[in-house]
C-alpha cells in the first residue's frame, strides 16, 4: 500500500468502482425492452453509467481527501498562500471534461436522431388524450377509418404516434418503448417506435392532467402482424359489396321500417324487401333489378310500390351516401331480397 493517503483512496476507490459497477449494470432497472429505441436508450443510459461512475468517484476521493487533509486546525489563521498561474493545470482541466462532456453529447444525439428519423413503411397511428382515457385511430385499407381505446401494433413495423389531446396536456408514455411525448392542445406532437416483442404492456399518462389522471392508463398489446391486420380490417368492417351493404343497412335504420330476412329486420312500414327482386322485376319491367332498387333509394318518390305512403322513405339518401356505398346496399339487396318466396 502507498504512503500517501490520496494514492490510498484512489486504489480504494478504484476497487469499489471495479466491484459496483458491474453489479449495477447487471441489475434490471427498468422494464422489459419492448421497442428498437429501447435497446439504444439503455446502451446510451449504460455508456453514461460506465463514464461516470469512474469520474465521480475520482472527484469524490479528491474532495473528500483535501476537506480531511486541509481542514483549519487550532491556530490556522488565513487561507494560505494563492495558487495562480499554472496554466498548464488549467488547460487540463478545462479540455478533458470539454471532450468528455461533447463526445457523450455527441453519441446521445445520434441516437436521438436514429430514434427520430422517418422509417421506411412506416405506420402512422393518431392518438388522442382525453380527461381521462387515450383513444387511437388508424387507416385500413381502402381509407377507411379505425377508432380504437385499445392500442394493437404489428410487431417489428414501424410506427409513426401522431399526438393530440381534446382538452388539457397529457403525456402518451409507453415505458417499454421507453419513449413518451406531451400531448399539447393546439398542436401534434410525435415520437417513432418499432416495436419489436410481443406481449402486452401499459400505456400511461405522465402529465399530471386531473383528478383522474392516475387512472389513465390502457394497455398496449404488441401482436404478430397477421393478427394485427385481421383486427384492424374486423374492426373497419367490410370494405365493398353486400358484406358492408348489411352493415350500411343496419347502421342507416332501415329495419325500422322494412323487412329483411338476412339483416334480422322485420318492420312493416315500407315494402318487405324480402321480395324486392320480385318487386323489380313487377312494376319496372325490362330494367335490372338493380337500377329498379338504387332508384328506390336515391329518389324513392319516383315510384312507390302500391298501397305504400309517399314520402316516408328519406328522400336524402342519395346525398348521405357516397357512390360505392349505394352500390354495396343494392348488392346486398339483390343478393338477400330474391332468395324467400311469399
Ligand atoms: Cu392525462
Amino acid at each position: 500500500m502507498p504512503k500517501s493517503p490520496l494514492a490510498r483512496m484512489l486504489i480504494y476507490g478504484a476497487i469499489a468502482t471495479a466491484i459496483l459497477l458491474p453489479i449495477s449494470l447487471s441489475i434490471d432497472w427498468f422494464p422489459k425492452q419492448a421497442s428498437k429505441s429501447a435497446h439504444q436508450i439503455d446502451t446510451l443510459y449504460d455508456v453514461l453509467l460506465i463514464v461516470s461512475v469512474p469520474i465521480f468517484v475520482l472527484v469524490m476521493t479528491v474532495a473528500i481527501y483535501s476537506v480531511i487533509r486541509f481542514r483549519a486546525r487550532p491556530g490556522d489563521t488565513g487561507d494560505g498562500p494563492p495558487i495562480h498561474g499554472n496554466a498548464r493545470l488549467e488547460v487540463v482541466w478545462v479540455v478533458i471534461p470539454f471532450l468528455l462532456v461533447s463526445s457523450l453529447a455527441t453519441y446521445a444525439w445520434i441516437t436521438l436522431h436514429d430514434i427520430e428519423k422517418k422509417k421506411r413503411g412506416e405506420m402512422i397511428v393518431h392518438v388522442t388524450g382525453q380527461q381521462f382515457e387515450w383513444s387511437y385511430r388508424y387507416t385500413a385499407s381502402g381509407g377507411r377509418t379505425v377508432q380504437s381505446n385499445t392500442l394493437y401494433l404489428p410487431v417489428n413495423k414501424p410506427v409513426k404516434f401522431e399526438i393530440n389531446t381534446k382538452d388539457v396536456i397529457h403525456s402518451f408514455w409507453i415505458p417499454q418503448f421507453r419513449l413518451k411525448s406531451d400531448a399539447v392542445p393546439g398542436i401534434t406532437t410525435n415520437w417513432r417506435a418499432t416495436p419489436d416483442r410481443l406481449g402486452r404492456y401499459e400505456v400511461v399518462c405522465t402529465e399530471l392532467c386531473g383528478a383522474g389522471h392516475s387512472l389513465m392508463r390502457s394497455t398496449v398489446y404488441v401482436v404478430p402482424e397477421q393478427t394485427f391486420t385481421a383486427w384492424l380490417n374486423k374492426q373497419a368492417g367490410p370494405a365493398t359489396g353486400p358484406g358492408l351493404g348489411k352493415q350500411l343497412f343496419a347502421q342507416n335504420g332501415c329495419s325500422g321500417c322494412h323487412t329483411l330476412a338476412a339483416a334480422g329486420a322485420t318492420g312493416k312500414v315500407g315494402p318487405d324487401l324480402d321480395r324486392v327482386v320480385q318487386d323489380a322485376a313487377r312494376y319496372a319491367k325490362g330494367q335490372p333489378a338493380a337500377t329498379y332498387i338504387r332508384q328506390s333509394i336515391v329518389t324513392p318518390n319516383a315510384f312507390v310500390v302500391p298501397g305504400f305512403p309517399r314520402s316516408t322513405m328519406p328522400q336524402t339518401f342519395g346525398k348521405q351516401l357516397t357512390a360505392q356505398q349505394i352500390s354495396a346496399l343494392v348488392q346486398f339487396l339483390i343478393q338477400s331480397g330474391g332468395g324467400k318466396k311469399k
